[in-house]
């Protein structure tokens, strides 16, 4: 299959890229480096230095044979984003889009920086498949943060109302809880609106927090690992929590700790996009999955990362801070994830091994850390 990453540099895009262009795809990956650049600017810390993406995609192609074709550019110029369905794909995955909650919620800069990369990006993708690639099957990326933490079980994607008398089938309710979040509710809409007008055929990943460093094919070599943030604005939790109790810094549970929600591995973000391209939506099917694994509370999170530190050798704190962001801390939290199981995903679950895989990484890479990167407090 002809497959094009937009986001292709990202966390999940790269990994992305070698997983598919393993399995013999033909891959194109565009990005314009907007992590990279926020990284520098922020001053955020990596836990390794990552090369660029066409040096990565020369070091993939001499390990593998696989070539994988890097475009760079900003995909928020429509002439830009048309320009790349010239020889429509079978398959795009969207992945083009500022990722942080804090990050969006910074100041009035960012925020907006948020809103208009995310949105100009998803309606430039979907202009560009409806006027020249009208059978592309788009696969973006959602979040389970789109649907908030509701008091009653969270359905995939759609929910069956009954209202006086009469039924009808809606998107599920959405109710984020940061402007990251609100711009992913928003693309929502806007292909949506794209399926129910043009046909597109769509299907939208309602990711939950990622985690896990290597990949299969990143262990070819070392310089091929995907960017890995452990800071307060591009690091998901249990990556922190990980790269925390390597240097002895107390884990940052944020208030009570109660919040849930629902994660999985990297490797299973791969499987799960993988099984969604191989089987596409229908035109004019908006297809939702709920790609979470397991779910985990922050406390729950905390005290595994504490009992497989501490049987490592390590002085793992758990300390809880005043919770900057604002989210309830103790809720109801039931979401429904069959849909991406039943497509034949393969789950690796967050056993003490995979805990022990993360912690020697990352404790190869101990000279790199920043403390003063891990907590800045930025609030909302
Ligand atoms: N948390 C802590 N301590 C920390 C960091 C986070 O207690 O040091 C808590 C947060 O308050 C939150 C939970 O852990 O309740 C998850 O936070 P996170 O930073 O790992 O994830 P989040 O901000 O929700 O965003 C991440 C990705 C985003 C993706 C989302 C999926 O950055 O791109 O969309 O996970 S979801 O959370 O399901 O919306």
């Amino acid at each position: 299959m002809k497959v094009l990453i937009l986001g292709g540099d990202g966390y999940l895009g790269w990994p992305t890229a070698m997983y598919f262009s393993a399995r013999g795809h033909q891959v194109t990956v565009v990005d314009n480096y907007l992590r990279r650049n926020a990284c520098t600017e922020l001053d955020t810390g990596m836990l390794y230095p990552v090369p660029t993406l066409p040096r990565r995609a020369a070091i993939w192609e001499a390990r593998t044979g696989h070539k994988i074709d890097v475009i760079i550019g900003d995909l928020c110029e429509p002439e830009f984003m048309r320009s790349l369905f010239e020889q429509p794909p079978e398959v795009v995955i969207h992945y083009a889009e500022q990722p942080s909650a804090p990050y969006s919620l910074m100041d009035y800069r960012h925020a907006d920086q948020t809103i208009t990369n995310n949105l100009r990006v998803t309606n430039n993708l979907m202009w560009a498949v409806r006027d020249l690639a009208p059978q592309t099957h788009i696969i973006k990326l959602g979040t389970m943060g789109e649907y908030g933490t509701p008091n009653i079980d969270i359905e995939e994607g759609w929910l069956d109302i009954e209202h006086k008398g009469r039924k009808d089938r809606f998107l599920f309710p959405r109710q984020a809880g940061s402007i990251y979040h609100t711009s992913k509710i928003m693309d929502t809409d806007l292909l949506w609106f794209g399926v129910r007008t043009w046909n597109l055929r769509v299907t939208d990943l309602m990711q939950g927090p990622v985690y896990g460093i290597e990949t299969e094919e990143s262990r070819l070599d070392e310089r091929l690992r995907t960017l890995f943030n452990y800071d307060e604005i591009f690091g998901t939790i249990l990556n922190r929590f990980i790269v925390q109790a390597v240097v002895g810094y107390p884990l940052t549970v944020y208030g009570k700790g109660g919040q849930t929600r629902g994660y999985l591995n990297i490797r299973d973000t791969l499987q799960c996009v993988y099984h969604s391209a191989m089987k596409p939506a229908r035109p004019g099917e908006l297809r939702i999955f709920n790609q979470v694994m397991e779910t985990f509370s922050v406390n729950e999170l905390a005290e595994l990362t504490q009992s497989v530190g501490r049987e490592l050798g390590y002085e793992v704190v758990i300390q809880p801070i005043d919770n900057p962001r604002k989210e309830a801390e103790e809720h109801y939290y039931n979401p429904q994830y069959q849909g991406l199981l039943d497509m034949g995903v393969k789950p690796h679950y967050l056993t003490p091994e995979v805990m022990r895989e993360m912690f020697s990484v990352v404790e190869s890479c101990r000279d790199n850390i920043r403390e003063d990167v891990i907590f800045r407090g930025i609030r909302w």
